[in-house]
């Protein structure tokens, strides 16, 4: 689990067959399908903020991690890490004690552990010092951006490299999934400004298309706002890009008595997210929690079981800054993104308890 140079260079084959899928589908995931009418794998580089096994943070970044181990036509190429639901030092310590409980042998990447920055010339454009910008600085526009405008110093990190260099090395081979801060993705895109752009897909989790409100209390989006500059340098790069949005992965409603049903309340897995039912019930008198993080998860390696939704996002940093993703006002400057919904809540959870237990399986967690 070091920094290395991606595995794997396969695939003009691989690419070809995609790109047939793609052509005629472009927002859509479909599985790769080879010339003997095999499936082949989804290969994925995962990029997040895991806090599972962590005190009081959520543990659905985990959750997806186990979702993906349980799911046949995924292979995961690469672990990276972001700070979010913690730093990025807890993240990336808490990831490593995971991946070797989970037996997990692919590359960890350490991520960047604050948001990117505006080079000096750009800083007097940013939100919240308008007085000091210039007319010909183009504030919050990033589609119209130079790419200069970042501080390349802000956006060093083995996590944006290895993606940068996988993406480019690989075109169409590699999907993300990036269900955390998206520092790294836009870092990368600072690397390679072509890498977003070759990525087979991006599934992101997070946003929000109108308040999210939990019994009365708002809750904050804290991901895309963590850092709107790479969030809106990931929405512009052309990418094929799906989100699942807060509102559409409230169907992934999970209870106690859920998991208990399902694993036992002895059960390595319920133990480690009982906390999170605490917190929950404290902070918004929820009775259980949504799990956010394995539908982006599921929508990438199971994307039958969502509707797509291609929308048109507003790309403004003032509204990524709070998670919020402006729909069809086409008169701002806007990208493709498609935003998917869940078919049938019922079936789909039912889907994910079932890829957990053979996850499960799979990893080392035969722990008592
Ligand atoms: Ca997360």
């Amino acid at each position: 689990m070091t920094d290395v140079v991606p595995r794997g260079a396969s695939a003009t084959d691989e690419r070809a067959a995609e790109q047939g899928v793609e052509q005629s589908a472009p927002m859509r995931q479909g599985d790769l399908r080879g010339q003997d009418g095999r499936t082949d794998p989804k290969r994925v580089i995962v990029d997040f903020d895991n806090t599972m096994g962590l005190p009081g943070c959520d543990v659905d970044d985990g959750l997806a991690l186990l979702y993906l181990l349980g799911c046949d036509n995924i292979q995961i190429e690469a672990v990276c890490t972001t700070y979010g639901n913690n730093t990025l030092a807890a993240v990336h310590e808490n990831t490593q004690r995971m991946m070797e409980l989970f037996g997990l042998d692919v590359p960890l990447l350490r991520g960047v552990e604050a948001p990117l920055a505006l080079t000096d010339a750009q800083r007097g454009a940013r939100p919240g010092s308008p007085s000091d910008a210039q007319p010909d600085e183009a504030p919050l526009i990033v589609a119209d951006r130079p790419r200069h405008a970042i501080d390349p110093a802000s956006a060093q990190g083995a996590a944006p490299r290895f993606i940068a260099d996988a993406l480019t090395s690989q075109p169409d081979s590699l999907h993300i999934l990036a269900t955390g801060s998206t520092t790294n993705l836009g870092a990368a895109a600072v690397l390679r400004p072509e890498a977003l752009g070759q990525a087979a897909s991006i599934t992101l989790m997070g946003g929000v298309t109108e308040s999210l409100a939990i019994n009365g209390r708002i809750m904050d989006e804290l991901n895309l706002s963590c850092d709107p500059v790479a969030t809106c340098a990931v929405l512009a790069s052309g990418a094929r890009l799906a989100i699942a949005t807060s509102q559409n992965c409230l169907p992934a409603f999970f209870t106690r008595a859920d998991l208990i049903d399902a694993f036992g309340e002895g059960s390595w897995l319920y133990r480690t997210c009982d906390h999170w039912f605490r917190t929950m019930d404290a902070a918004y008198d929820w009775h259980g929690w949504t799990c956010w993080d394995v539908v982006a998860a599921a929508f990438l390696a199971h994307p039958e079981l969502f509707c797509d939704h291609l929308e048109q996002v507003t790309l403004y940093e003032r509204f990524i800054g709070v998670g919020y993703l402006e729909c069809g006002n086409i008169g701002a400057p806007h990208a493709p993104v498609n935003l998917p919904t869940i078919r049938d809540a019922a079936a789909f959870k039912a889907h994910v308890v079932e890829t957990w237990h053979r996850g499960l399986v799979r990893v080392n967690t035969q722990t008592p």
